[in-house]
C-alpha cells in the first residue's frame, strides 16, 4: 500500500526543505518506500478533515490504509521500524539509534527553534536584541556538546541511521545563522546528511513544489 503523507501547499521557505515533511521525505526515500503527497493550505490544516488526522493542525502525516500517524518522529521510527534501512538490526545499537531519534527532536532542536523564533517572530520586540546573544550561546553550548561528541565521526553511532537523519535535519534550520559553520565537524556531518541520495530526492521532491515561480 502506497502511503499518503501532507505537506504544505506553498512552504514559507520557499523550497528550502526546512519544513518537516521533508524529514518524512527523506526516510520514505532512505527506505525506498513509493509515497504521494497531499499538500495542504494553511487554513486546510485547521478544517475538520485535517483535524481528524492531526489534533494540532500540522503538517506532516502520515496515512496508510487505516494507520493515521501525526508528528515527524513517531512516522520516522514507524519507518524505519517498519523497513529495512534506518535502525540497525543488533538490539543494543537500535535502542541507541532511537536514543539519538530523540536527542535530535529534545535535546538539540529546541534552543535551534527558539533562535528561529527569536530571529524571525521577536525581531520587532524591544527586547530581541538584547536576547538574541542568549539564545544564539544556548545553541552554541548544544552545538560544543554535539560537536565533541561526533569528533571525527562519520555517523552519531556507527552507521548511518534515523538518528542521524533527524539530527541533520535539525542542524540544518542553523545553516542560515552561520552558527553551523562555526564547527568544522558538523558542518561536514551535515554536508554528509545532505549528499546521500535519498536526501537528494526528497530535497528535489519538495523543491518541486516550493521554489518560487
Ligand atoms: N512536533 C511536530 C512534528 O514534529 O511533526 C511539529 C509539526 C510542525 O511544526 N509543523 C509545521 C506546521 O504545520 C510545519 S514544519 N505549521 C503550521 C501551523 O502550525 O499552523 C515547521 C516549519 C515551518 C516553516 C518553516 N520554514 O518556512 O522555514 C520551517 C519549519
Amino acid at each position: 500500500m502506497i502511503p499518503t503523507i501532507t505537506a504544505f501547499e506553498r512552504s514559507p521557505d520557499g523550497g528550502k526543505g526546512l519544513a518537516r515533511d521533508t524529514r518524512v521525505r527523506w526516510a520514505l526515500e532512505e527506505v525506498g518506500q513509493p509515497y504521494e503527497v497531499r499538500l495542504v493550505s494553511f487554513a486546510g490544516m485547521k478544517a475538520p478533515d485535517h483535524l481528524a488526522i492531526h489534533p494540532f493542525g500540522q503538517i506532516p502525516t502520515y496515512e496508510e490504509g487505516s494507520l493515521c500517524l501525526f508528528e515527524t518522529g513517531s512516522i520516522v521510527l514507524h519507518l524505519a521500524e517498519r523497513h529495512a534501512g534506518l535502525l540497525p538490526g543488533d538490539h543494543d545499537a537500535r535502542a541507541r539509534a532511537i536514543t539519538w531519534m530523540f536527542a535530535a527532536l529534545n535535546t538539540v532542536e529546541p534552543p535551534i527553534l527558539d533562535l528561529t523564533t527569536a530571529r524571525i517572530f521577536e525581531a520587532d520586540k524591544p527586547w530581541s536584541e538584547e536576547r538574541l546573544p542568549l539564545v544564539k550561546d544556548r545553541v552554541r553550548a548544544r552545538l560544543d556538546q554535539l560537536s565533541a561528541y561526533l569528533g571525527a565521526a562519520e555517523w552519531l553511532d556507527g552507521a548511518f541511521s534515523a538518528g542521524d537523519l533527524l539530527m541533520v535535519s535539525v542542524l540544518l534550520r542553523l545553516r542560515m545563522s552561520g552558527i553551523l559553520d562555526e564547527y568544522q565537524n558538523l558542518a561536514a556531518y551535515v554536508a554528509r546528511g545532505e549528499a546521500r541520495p535519498a536526501y537528494i530526492r526528497a530535497f528535489a521532491a519538495q523543491f518541486a513544489v516550493n521554489a518560487p515561480s
